[in-house]
């Protein structure tokens, strides 16, 4: 059978399982666009590419499954770069392609020529430049092969035009890529683990997002409850454990509650579990956990030693290695442990000031969502201050329940992340349930970041509420500048804010504003009950920071604590 480059990459795509891909079209992509006239996969036209990066990692976050997005050549290409970028960051599958122009035109600075294999060589886990439609059939499952192994990450490939208008003869398909099974570690290190776990008077388990991505939170839980072990998450693992168990300490690190950074200078013994020791996680890397033995699992082995030398590292499948370390546990009880862990955690709770006073201050903004949104709400979140605010107050039950840009920290990843997870949702049976909402919540700063997608969830009409915290600032960057900037505030104070509601209506999305003074709490949970998709701007505080915070480079045990509280935060 005789066809063109594009149609065996549509059909290629269609076999490996995709039925939605995001993008914008341009000239050296639309033989490609050209084959998806006559396809089974649904084309979500984006208003901005970056927009369809970060729908494609929406996709890819609910589901653990690859996503696509397409993009033409050079400001195509170059605008997909922060999303593909992110993806490295946050270990989240993406398949991410891209035309190019034709080959006799490569490096003669053509009309939208970039070298965006060059450009994406170093933020990918992956890269391709294919050379003849033939390489498609070994390429594009190859692709997804590597996007969902091990460490899941983003692979880009490059597609001159002349590769997508080719003719070949295929007379077989290859399988799909499926993600290749990772070797597992020997008995004997899975033992000595065990010794040292079950030696150990006061041990912490440090989950990250890899414990996520790996489905072994059931396995993480039962060691919790087998070792009596404290728990402490980073900002990607959220969602691993239940709020409410008595071992959960929540987050770490930059924004910990003072409690969970305390008991990590007390560990004798720090399992580190998909968890990567980055910076705002660990603080002064020198004196984090300054008594405690290290031990680490993670599938990627660059990762084990790459801050912090473990006495135990051990590389592999975080379920593989947890189901087989757990039967050579005895059940250990550790009361003065887990009491003490429970006392720094009642000793040193999230301060806000009374609800009843304060409705709209943001640690009560962030605990009344956790009230009135079901369970399996998919909350996504901008990067600032309502980030952190989100990841100390607000509940996260389930895994990929919370979707936030931990690693590259990416304003603009909350709407369009937003769009996608409820577009997986729509999609996999087994994952919508009717009326099931996904909930942006984002800053005033980062919203006008990729506010065009506003457009792409209007025609899509799907159940997405944008809240925006307003305080008229680049919160977090005034909180710093407040704090370690002596005040000298820069840069950091919108004079102009737009009217969100009022823009949310003119993209065709019902907006509304709330007022302080009528009840604002009742008129959220109304519009969230609301079908449909919606813009709600929260006026906040404009001095309202996040406490605790530990300055940048301290040790974490030196948290700047909340200051009096002060009724103008009401
Ligand atoms: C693309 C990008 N540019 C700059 C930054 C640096 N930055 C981090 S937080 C922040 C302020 C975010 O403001 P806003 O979205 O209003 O949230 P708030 O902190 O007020 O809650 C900035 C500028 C970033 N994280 N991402």
């Amino acid at each position: 059978m005789k066809i063109t480059g594009a149609i065996l990459l549509r059909t290629l795509l269609e076999r490996q399982g995709i039925r939605t891909i995001a993008g914008i079209p341009g000239g050296a992509i639309l033989p490609f666009y050209d084959a998806l006239h006559r396809s089974s996969i649904r084309h979500v036209l984006t208003r901005h590419e970056q927009g369809a990066g970060f729908i494609a990692q929406g996709m890819a976050r609910v589901t653990g499954k690859a996503a696509v997005c397409l993009a033409t050549s050079g400001p195509g290409a170059t605008n997909l770069l922060t999303a593909i970028a992110d993806a490295r960051l946050d270990s989240v599958p993406l398949v991410a392609i891209t035309g190019q122009v034709s080959q006799s035109l490569i490096g003669t600075d053509a009309f939208q020529e970039v070298d965006t294999y060059g450009l994406t060589l170093p933020i990918t886990k992956h890269n391709f430049l294919v050379r003849h439609p033939a390489e498609l059939l070994e390429i594009v499952p190859l692709a997804f092969q590597l996007a969902e192994s091990g460490r899941p990450g983003p692979v880009a490939i490059d597609v001159p035009k002349d590769v997508q208008t080719a003719t070949i003869d295929v007379s077989s398909w290859p399988e799909p890529g499926r993600p290749e099974s990772t070797a597992p570690c020997s008995d004997e290190l899975i033992d000595a683990l065990a010794r040292s776990l079950t030696s150990a008077r006061r041990p912490v388990l440090y989950l990250g997002g890899g414990v996520i991505t790996a489905g072994a939170t059931d396995l993480a839980l039962e060691l919790a409850h087998r070792l009596s072990a404290p728990v402490v998450c980073t900002l990607m693992a959220l969602g691993a454990m239940p709020p409410e168990d008595p071992l959960h300490m929540g987050m770490l690190g930059m924004h910990a509650a003072k409690g969970t950074n305390f008991l990590l200078e007390e560990a004798d013994l720090l399992l580190a579990i998909g968890s990567r020791f980055d910076d705002r996680a660990t603080g002064k890397v020198a004196e984090f956990c300054p008594q405690a033995t290290i031990a680490h699992i993670d599938v990627d082995a660059a990762e084990i030693g790459k801050i912090k030398t473990p006495f135990h590292g051990l590389v592999g499948d975080a379920a593989n290695i947890l189901s087989r370390l757990l039967p050579r546990l005895p059940h250990q009880n550790r009361p003065v442990w887990r009491a003490r862990a429970i006392e720094l955690r009642s000793a040193h709770q999230l301060v806000a000031p009374p609800r009843a006073e304060a409705p709209l201050h943001p640690v009560n903004l962030c605990r009344f969502l956790g009230e009135i949104l079901p369970a399996d709400t998919i909350v996504t979140t901008d990067v600032g201050q309502h980030q952190m605010w989100i990841a100390q107050a607000y509940p996260v039950r389930w895994p990929r329940t919370l979707l936030t840009s931990g690693g590259l920290g990416t304003m603009g990843f909350g709407l369009p992340a937003a769009t996608g997870a409820a577009l997986a949702l729509r999609a996999a049976d087994g994952l919508a349930a009717p009326g099931r909402r996904v909930v942006c919540v984002s800053g005033d700063g980062s919203i006008l970041m990729n506010i065009q997608e506003l457009a792409t969830l209007a025609e899509l009409d799907l159940p997405v509420a944008v809240l925006i915290f307003n305080n008229a600032q680049l919160g977090l960057v005034r909180q710093q500048q407040e704090l370690f900037f002596n005040r000298r505030y820069e840069a950091a104070h919108f004079a102009a804010v737009p009217d969100f509601a009022a823009l949310a209506r003119a993209f065709g999305i019902r907006g509304l504003r709330l007022d302080p003074r009528h009840d604002p709490l009742s008129a959220l949970s109304d519009a969230l009950a609301t079908p449909g998709p919606c813009v709600i701007e929260i006026p906040i505080h404009e001095q309202a920071n996040v406490y605790p915070m530990v300055p940048p480079g301290a040790a974490n045990r030196q948290m700047i604590a909340e200051p009096e509280l002060s009724s103008t935060y009401a």
